[in-house]
């Protein structure tokens, strides 16, 4: 058996392991890995990102760095939020943008402009291997920029409404975790791993 394969094979039998600084994101992939049969260490590894226009590349680098350090099957998620009327801002930047102006802060750039058209986007990246690129699995939910702060959730969650929903995020409760971006994102990854098992 090649070296790639063997490492394949020790990979699908060690347990997973998501590194996240985020407690909410971890949350909600564990949650929903569990009902695909599939369990999910947390790590919080601080890994330095990459700043690069496509969240792929992101993602690409970061779960490569992760996996070199730890040496176990690894994933990471990046998202962004991109919205229409302002070309897609902040998308890679959203993380920066969320700690720096905020809900309120896109509430008020959103002021007075009518296309609310937005989306969200999860990218997970999994490396099992040395020497071998990520995979890369997309999950992207279109919705509108709720016009104010609407429930509790976090990050974006009070201000994205996902199309064919009058609530947000945020409003949803746990129903978010079954029509997300990170659902969509983590039903493909499933499934390409119980292919391979
Ligand atoms: P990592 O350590 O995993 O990178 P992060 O919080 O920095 O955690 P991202 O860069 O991927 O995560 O996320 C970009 C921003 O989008 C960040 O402010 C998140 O809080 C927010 N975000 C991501 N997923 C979200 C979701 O499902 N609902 C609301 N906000 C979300």
């Amino acid at each position: 058996m090649s070296k790639v394969l063997q490492d394949r094979e020790a990979s699908i039998l060690e347990r997973l392991v998501f590194v996240t600084s985020n407690h909410q994101k971890f949350r909600e992939v564990k949650a929903i890995l569990e009902e695909y049969g599939i369990e999910v260490e947390h790590s919080l590894l601080n890994i330095v990102e990459i700043q690069a226009m496509r969240i792929e590349d992101i993602a690409s680098v970061k779960a490569k760095s992760a996996y070199e350090m730890l040496q176990r099957s690894v994933i990471v998620e990046d998202d962004a939020l991109l919205i229409d009327a302002l070309n897609g801002f902040p998308g890679p930047y959203s993380s920066y943008v969320f700690k720096t102006i905020g809900n309120e802060g896109i509430i008020r750039l959103m002021h007075n402009i009518d296309d609310r058209r937005a989306s969200f986007i999860s990218v997970i990246a999994y490396c099992y291997s040395n020497g071998v690129e990520p995979i890369i699995f997309i999950g992207k939910v279109d919705g509108m920029i709720a016009d104010r702060i609407r429930g509790n959730g976090w990050g974006y969650d009070p201000i994205f409404i996902p199309n064919n929903s009058s609530r947000t995020y945020a409003e949803m409760g746990d129903e978010k975790s079954r029509v997300s971006h990170r659902r969509l994102a983590l039903a493909q990854f499933a499934s390409w791993l119980k292919e391979r098992q």
